[in-house]
């Protein structure tokens, strides 16, 4: 099998409200989705670089060029028995966003051509997974509450609220004051340092949360060790995450008890199972995370949670709590807080490529 075909594009998506967290906010996505074809298949894949580079260096525009400067031109016209042995410009360094972009299509093009399901190809084990919601900073507490209480009510089994220093401590008192039993988290995306910020950072062991998630620095490993053993809250990574190497110093140090697994943030598939399997090992309960996707993305994520060590509900809502129509067919709609898993070949939804192509603002078509 060669690649014949790769297409890049870029194309903008409003977020229904933006979404604000500690780094900054988002409205306007600038969604990247990339296509490799061959013998009448195309697998789809979505790149997750954010439009600022606050979670990771990494943005569109760097994506962007490292894919078509430097991945996509050594991967037309090699020949592979499997799609996911392409393994382009194994040399170069960093931009792990960009590279999952390019492994996540070849495993959707591999699965297409075999006739599975991504679950499959994946071993995943559920036909359904549990999901959360993640709710970014609001303007006040009242304001909180109201969106609290609709997502309880919309059936959601995790409630992550953004925090940061100055909306923490009184913000989740409050919310845990209406909402006694709820399973509540909380993100702070790199917010805190220590040790100056010990004191918030513990209080919130009050509020029986499921986890604090990235409360320090993306790059502290020793720092969120010390935190985790003087809190009893498990510390969840996100940030400090881009790869199984760094999965294996956090368990070696007990930088926290839980991983939040991005498979756009760790480069892809096969590190993200890696990075399951050892947290498997470990004994540390993994879940899937988002980076506010379209359809396509979400397809890839929902097939990974249904691997057996993603305990925890994922951070992959109804494609409606982001967008006024997704770009896939049907668009991901849980019922009961559990998400179906997709169960036709591949990311098992349909990209509308009439509307995809319209909403296109730039494009670029490698062929072999
Ligand atoms: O920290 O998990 C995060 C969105 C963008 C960047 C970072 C994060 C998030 C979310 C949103 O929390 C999760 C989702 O896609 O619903
Ligand atoms: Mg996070």
């Amino acid at each position: 099998m060669k690649i014949a075909r790769a297409v890049v594009r870029e194309l903008p998506l409003e977020l229904k409200e933006s979404f604000e967290i500690s780094s900054g906010g988002t409205k306007s996505r600038r969604i990247l989705l990339l296509t490799l074809e061959t013998d009448g298949f195309a697998g789809w894949s979505e790149c997750v670089a954010g439009e600022r580079p606050g979670y990771s260096y990494e943005t569109t525009d760097t994506a962007w060029h490292i894919l078509t400067r430097w991945l996509l031109p050594d991967l037309l016209g090699r020949e592979v028995d499997d799609a996911r042995e392409l393994r382009p410009a194994p040399w170069l360094r960093g931009h792990p966003m960009a590279k999952a972009a390019v492994e996540m299509a070849a495993w959707d093009l591999e699965a297409k051509r075999r006739d599975l399901s991504l679950r499959e190809l994946l071993g995943g084990v559920s036909e359904k997974v549990p999901v959360g919601v993640s709710i970014g900073i609001q303007k006040t507490d009242a304001a909180l509450l109201r969106k609290v209480e609709q997502y309880l009510a919309e059936g959601y089994r995790k409630i992550k609220i953004k925090t940061r220093p100055g909306r923490d401590v009184d913000m989740l008192q409050a919310v845990r004051a209406s909402f006694p039993e709820a399973p509540l988290m909380a993100d702070a995306n790199s917010a805190y340092r220590l040790p100056g910020d010990l004191e918030p950072l513990t209080a919130m062991d009050e509020f029986d949360l499921m986890m604090i998630e990235q409360p320090l620095s993306h790059e502290d490993y020793m720092d969120h060790a010390a935190l985790q053993r003087r809190m009893a809250t498990p510390v969840c990574l996100d940030e400090s995450i881009r790869s199984p190497g760094d999965a294996r110093l956090a368990l070696h140090l007990g930088s926290g008890r839980i991983i939040n697994i991005k498979p756009g943030r760790v480069g892809g598939f096969a590190s993200a199972m890696a990075i399951h399997d050892m947290c498997r090992a470990g004994g540390w309960p993994v879940w899937c995370g988002g980076m506010l996707e379209s359809g396509v993305g979400r397809a890839h994520n929902v097939a990974l949670a249904t691997l057996p060590g993603f305990t925890l509900p994922g951070d992959i809502s109804n494609s409606r709590r982001y967008w006024a129509e997704d770009i896939v067919v049907p668009e991901f709609e849980m019922t009961d807080g559990l998400m179906p898993v997709p169960e036709g070949p591949g990311i098992g939804v349909t990209p509308r490529r009439d509307r995809i192509e319209a909403l296109t603002t730039r494009k670029l078509v490698f062929e072999s």
